[in-house]
């Protein structure tokens, strides 16, 4: 029985080349599809790699939630790494999820594919998306004083992005919508095409959470485990110059240094060197057993001697990251991130810096891995004036 109904599903759609028995779905154009229909994303260019991690757990949990709820065809493709604006040195060309992430463990939370597996299932080497939708923000999101959740599409219109770096990548309509809300409220737009196998999504950055910060959200973040070779490779220096061989370490403090775009445009927000030197100092007096400080930072090498040249007259030993050639070829810049981001989230203390994504994502590893709250939510103050604390993101389990 099943069987005829797949046949009869594909003469009915005569663009179809063949149907899966379990889902009854039908490729339409080509073998991508596998019987799995596929959702692709992007995200607006200048957005940093942290905010990306974030973006994508608002997909994943998406997909994992309609999958919870019977929606078992569906699948993510994790957007490849490329061209991203803070990333100067090293890869230049798409990079895989994998080269950062333990895709096994991604996919134990959602389902979600790599590019490269679709690209290897396509015979022509070249990926055609049936509907790309570029996402744009409403003019006032508080019409008439309220933000309530809605979306219009526009009309066809014209992408002007990159594919994540590939040229054999085109889509055959392209749809403007303005868009408010959720991200589940995306399946509202995926049935308005109901027999489209890929859809992508452009500006993935607009819909939001459906449920920050609860057990979902954790479980999702949870399953974003790194790369096992870049936690060796800090494992090993947290070892070797850190002192330390557990996870929840008590020999060292860690801060995350935000300096570069944040240092030029937000000088009310963050301190001067000597500033943060200081603050430095007056944490660690209360934590007298330590004086090993691990700086993960964006500085320029000028402002890293100057720093440890502050920390060092204060008596503390000062250690910072220096990839090798030959981890900045291999993993770039991304990955340099990832191991000052496993460095940091192991210390006994933490110090982040004001609203940037980076130090988030390390507060998030350090509530997984169970250190108290006190020795994570602690931030850098400006100079002078106001300091407000930091919000507290705690875990649930
Ligand atoms: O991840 P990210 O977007 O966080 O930071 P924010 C931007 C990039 O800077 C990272 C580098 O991907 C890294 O390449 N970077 C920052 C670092 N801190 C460190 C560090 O401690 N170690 C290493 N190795 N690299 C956002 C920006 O930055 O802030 C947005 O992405 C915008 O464009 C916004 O400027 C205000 O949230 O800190």
């Amino acid at each position: 029985i099943v069987s005829s109904l797949v046949l009869a599903a594909a003469e009915e759609d005569t663009s179809a080349q063949y149907c899966d028995k379990t889902t009854k779905s039908c490729g339409n154009n080509d073998e991508v599809s596998y019987g799995k229909k596929h959702i692709f994303y992007d995200v607006n260019p200048p957005e940093g790699f942290n905010l990306r991690r974030d973006v994508y757990m608002r997909f994943a949990i998406m997909l994992a939630e309609a999958q919870k709820q019977g929606k078992d065809n569906w699948e993510l493709v994790l957007p490849p790494w490329y061209n991203l604006y803070h990333w100067r040195s090293g890869r230049r060309q798409p990079t895989p999820w994998n080269k950062y992430f333990d895709i096994k463990s991604l996919k134990s939370y959602s389902p979600v594919v790599e590019m490269h597996e679709i690209f290897s299932k396509t015979k022509k080497k070249e990926l055609e998306i049936d509907v790309l939708y570029i996402l744009e923000n409403y003019e006032d999101p508080f019409e008439n004083g309220v933000f309530n959740e809605k979306w219009h599409v526009k009309g066809e219109c014209e992408y002007d992005g990159l594919y994540w770096g590939y040229n054999n990548v085109t889509a055959k309509e392209v749809l403007c919508v303005q868009f408010q809300g959720k991200a589940s409220q995306l399946w509202e737009l995926i049935a308005l095409h109901p027999h489209a196998t890929k859809l992508m999504f452009s500006h993935g950055e607009i819909p939001l959470h459906d449920t920050y910060g609860t057990k979902s959200y954790w479980d999702c973040r949870k399953s974003m485990k790194f790369n096992k070779n870049l936690i060796h490779i800090a494992k090993d220096y947290i070892a070797e110059y850190l002192k330390c061989k557990t996870e929840r370490c008590a020999t060292y403090f860690s801060v995350h240094w935000r300096r570069q775009d944040f240092a030029r445009s937000r000088g009310n927000q963050v301190p001067s060197i000597a500033g943060t030197a200081k603050q430095i100092r007056k944490a660690l007096k209360k934590l007298p057993d330590i004086n090993k400080v691990f700086i993960a930072t964006d500085a320029s090498m000028s402002e890293i001697n100057k720093l440890e040249n502050a920390l060092n007259d204060y008596g503390y030993e000062t250690h910072f990251f220096l990839p090798s050639p030959s981890i900045i070829e291999e993993y770039g810049d991304g990955g340099i991130a990832i191991i000052d981001q496993i460095i940091s989230s192991h210390a006994a203390y933490f110090i982040g810096t004001h609203e940037s994504t980076f130090t988030y994502r390390i507060q998030e590893e350090r509530e997984i891995l169970g250190f108290d709250s006190s020795t994570t939510f602690n931030r850098l103050c400006p100079d002078t004036g106001h300091c407000e604390k930091s919000t507290k993101w705690l875990i649930v389990n």
